[in-house]
């Protein structure tokens, strides 16, 4: 199987992520990706590939292209008119509940103004070379898209940083651009198909879900803590299905604390006759290691072989399948992880 990699993402290393009201070293950092690598590598059944350069021309196809424009000059701003912050996160959040103007609400002219305009949480902070890092991750989840373009069943892009989270006109939760989408919406509009996005992250992908919600060539299916308790949560509930032309294609499978492997397979086991009934040429598949039943910050409880016999009931789709980087944050069982996932999807 071939693996596409750069060590762009390398630029986006933040010293902190302000979370649950304090201020402590990421979950998110350099050393989940390196980690994926290093396992990989170590197996010759995998081949390491560089990205190809793919422009902005995929991402304004998927978001706002001011969203691009912020992210690309944003903290370099930052630094000229506010202050020389290492990492740079918004102190104030625009939320439609300010206003009741008939006209639409415009991105403001300061960078403080923007940060809060782009951005919706406290956990994804800016450094100088987080926009590099998150190119390199797009242009990973089109490389590794291509691959099957180019005949091959299988590919894993090791994106980083992830992408999920980040809806048309948001970025956050640990996501800038989201990578999937961008991945998805490139095969749906070039080769006019049905394509699939199946999100096994602990966390609901509400920004896939959002650039999708009213489409019918691209379908989302995500299984994740239920958002009652789990981030992001204010989406992910069973009953959002999908609107217009996209009433069901959205497929929300909320799951309770420590979910362990057995009701795990089955619950994936029903979506996939979802993704069967759906008709699609290719899946994307956003994967999250991050059910792990040890991860730091989630609480669901998959074993190492459980993420094999997820990646085993992927396999029986019989779908050419792109698995792209998300989530996973008990970094010493990261990489093997990972590995197990691919080795069920490719056994
Ligand atoms: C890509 C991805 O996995 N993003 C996840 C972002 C989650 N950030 C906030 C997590 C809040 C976790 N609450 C911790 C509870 C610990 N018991
Ligand atoms: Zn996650």
């Amino acid at each position: 199987m071939k693996v596409v990699y750069t060590p762009a993402h390398l630029g986006h290393n933040p010293l902190t992520e302000i979370e649950k009201s304090t201020a402590h070293s990421p979950y998110e950092h350099i050393g989940r990706a390196e980690k994926i690598r290093e396992v990989l590598e170590a197996d010759s059944s995998f081949q390491f590939l560089s990205p190809s350069e793919w422009g902005t021309a995929p991402i304004d196809a998927v978001h706002e292209p001011g969203l691009n424009r912020f992210l690309t000059t944003g903290w370099a701003d930052y630094q000229r008119d506010i202050s020389e912050a290492r990492e740079v996160v918004p102190d104030v959040f625009y939320r439609p509940a300010f206003r009741r103007e008939a006209t639409d609400a415009r991105e403001p002219q300061s960078v403080t103004g923007k940060l809060g305009w782009w951005c919706f949480e406290t956990t994804t902070p800016l450094c100088e070379g987080t926009y590099t890092a998150a190119r390199g991750a797009v242009d990973t989840a089109l490389t590794a898209t291509k691959v099957l373009l180019d005949g091959d069943r299988f590919a894993y892009g090791l994106c980083r940083p992830p992408g999920h989270h980040a809806t048309t006109s948001m970025y956050g939760g640990y996501c800038f651009f989201n990578n999937a989408a961008i991945a998805a919406h490139h095969v749906a509009t070039t080769t006019s198909s049905k394509v699939v996005v199946l999100d096994v992250d602990y966390h609901h992908g509400n920004g896939t879900q959002e650039i999708f919600y009213d489409r019918d060539d691209v379908m989302y299916v995500s299984l994740h803590g239920d958002p009652t308790r789990a981030y992001p949560y204010f989406t992910g509930h069973a009953d959002e299905t999908g609107s217009g032309r996209g009433l069901g294609s959205n497929v929300n499978v909320p799951l309770a604390r420590k979910t362990a492997d057995d009701d795990y397979v089955a619950a994936l086991s029903t979506a996939a006759e979802r993704i069967a009934a759906f008709g699609a040429d290719m899946l994307i598949v956003s994967l999250g290691l991050d059910t792990f039943v040890t991860d730091p910050i989630c609480d669901l409880a998959i074993t190492t072989d459980g993420f094999r016999r997820q990646g085993e009931v992927v396999s029986q789709l019989g779908l050419p399948t792109v698995v792209l980087q998300e989530g996973g944050y008990d970094v010493a069982a990261l990489g093997d992880n990972v590995h197990s996932w691919l080795m069920g999807l490719s056994s």
